[in-house]
């Protein structure tokens, strides 16, 4: 047990000095104008501390860092908030003193989040390309700011494996989903994003087409390839 808390803290001083170590917002420097508008008109609103747009991020493909801030205006219980998160691969996956669950797909803690990338591998397990939603690979998940009935969540991913390829130029697309079901809570990301408006690639037009409650942010930036 004693090595579990050890483990665990390990893992949650590197997550969190991931969090901390942040670049100028990519929709500071332009990532939020490719969103659907002005941002403050939408229900939730999305920063992405981490990639910056132009980035040389990670080793050998892995490594990188997604670091988001949600906003979500009507507070957690419209996000569809289900608890604080501090998750990973193996041992690390839904154990407490935060569980979470951890694969590709819906995430269970905030579960509107889309995360996506241009160049998702498609033949890793649990991997379907580009369309896959990365949500539920996210590690740390908190709440920094409960504002005049808001909810401001920071959610971090340190990504471990290549699964977006290496030495390769990739976009980031994020956004959290419309509340398709209309019970009131953004909690309706798919696990798989279609082409919905069938031009044959899966960007942030099929988010669109879904239906989204936040601004979409796309972050282009590239892979390193090379090792430590
Ligand atoms: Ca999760
Ligand atoms: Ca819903
Ligand atoms: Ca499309």
């Amino acid at each position: 047990m004693k090595q579990n808390i050890t483990r665990l803290a390990i893992v949650a001083g590197v997550l969190v000095a991931g969090a901390i170590a942040t670049t100028t917002p990519a929709s500071a420097i332009g990532g939020a104008a490719a969103g659907t508008g002005n941002p403050n008109d939408e229900p939730v609103h999305v920063d992405v501390l981490a990639p910056g747009r132009g980035d040389d991020a990670g080793l050998d493909g892995a490594g990188w860092f997604v670091d988001l801030s949600l906003e979500y205006r009507d507070g957690l219980a419209a996000a569809g908030f289900t608890g604080l998160q501090l998750t990973g691969p193996a041992a690390h996956n839904n154990i407490a003193p935060f569980p979470g669950t951890f694969s590709t797909g819906q995430d269970d803690r905030l579960p509107g989040l889309v995360v996506l990338t241009s160049t998702t591998s498609s033949t890793r397990p649990g991997f379907a390309g580009p369309g896959t939603n990365l949500a539920n690979l996210f590690n740390l998940t908190g709440v920094t700011d409960r504002s005049e009935g808001a909810a401001e969540i920071w959610d971090t991913w340190l990504v471990g494996a290549a699964i977006a390829g290496e030495d390769v130029d990739t976009v980031l697309t994020v956004a959290v989903i419309d509340d398709l079901d209309g019970d009131g809570v953004f909690d309706d990301a798919p696990a798989v994003v279609p082409d919905a408006d069938q031009d044959g690639v899966i960007d942030k037009h099929d988010l669109e087409e879904i239906g989204v409650a936040s601004n979409i942010v796309t972050v282009p930036f590239h892979l390193n390839g090379a090792g430590a």
